[in-house]
């Protein structure tokens, strides 16, 4: 094979490789459902925060107030490495059992608790340490008994029951919860929220197993940062590590 064969080849094969490297996490928003048998006054993630910020026309499927959901599943923390947690909200029967935290991307079942079952939004920011065994970076989770989902699609078996709104700014926006207070949702109170904080909206049921996809089961605001999926981009090298060794091989002989 010709040198300038061979170029083209890899060529062809890194085209190959971004391909699929791509393609495991495709760019675009998770559908928020457009009805919620929530009522008094809940309705879906978008009435939420309607309701929530007062602004009338906020819509959760606007691309300026979200993460894209190829980017919302794996974090870091803020450059002091820790990751602070608000739970604002809770609309949802599993309200008292469900917990909620950060997990290790390299083994699930390491988890550091945030919120236990029983908090009730808004509570007091919190502040916990990501391991430094974990490697830098992190999922969310939300667990009710023995059912947990992850931020990490590939997690909940490409399911996706997580999608993150961002404050695209200027200023600070605030969270007043007391519209909540009535039906059980929250205990009261306001939270500022400014850009550069993420708000979590969670689907507490299995995707096409039950669940109302309304992403307001809870809602934890965070300061924390959303990274591109690690994960996908490692494939695509692996991908190609074969045939950088055998190209090796044939431009060695050559010479
Ligand atoms: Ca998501
Ligand atoms: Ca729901």
């Amino acid at each position: 094979m010709g040198k300038l064969a061979v170029n083209k080849y890899a060529v062809a094969l890194t085209t190959l490789g971004m391909a699929l490297a791509t393609s495991s996490a495709q760019a675009g928003l998770t559908s928020i459902g457009t009805t919620s048998a929530d009522g008094n006054p809940p309705g879906n993630l978008t009435a939420v925060m309607r309701t929530l910020t007062g602004i009338s026309s906020y819509n959760a499927m606007d691309p300026a107030n979200r993460v894209d959901d190829s980017a919302d599943q794996v974090w870091t923390g803020q450059s002091g490495g820790g990751v602070i947690s608000t739970l604002i909200l809770e609309i949802a029967g599993n309200r008292n059992g469900n917990s909620f935290g950060i997990y290790n991307l390299g083994d699930v079942s390491q988890r550091v608790q945030v919120f236990p079952g029983s908090a009730n939004g808004v509570t007091a920011p919190v502040t916990v340490a990501v391991p430094t065994s974990w490697g830098g970076s992190f999922g969310f989770y939300l667990a009710n008994g023995g059912t947990t989902f992850y931020s990490r699609q590939s997690d909940n078996g490409g399911a996706d029951n997580m999608v993150t709104l961002k404050n695209s700014g200027p200023g600070n926006l605030t969270l007043n919860t007391s519209a909540f207070v009535s039906g059980g949702w929250a205990s009261g109170g306001s939270v500022s929220w400014s850009p550069g904080e993420y708000l979590l909206g969670w689907e507490d049921l299995r995707i096409g197993g039950g669940a109302e996809p309304d992403y307001q089961d809870m809602l934890v605001k965070v300061n924390a940062v959303p990274v591109p999926e690690p994960t996908t981009m490692i494939a695509g090298v692996l991908l190609l590590l074969p045939f950088a060794a055998s190209s090796l091989r044939i431009l060695r002989r050559k010479h």
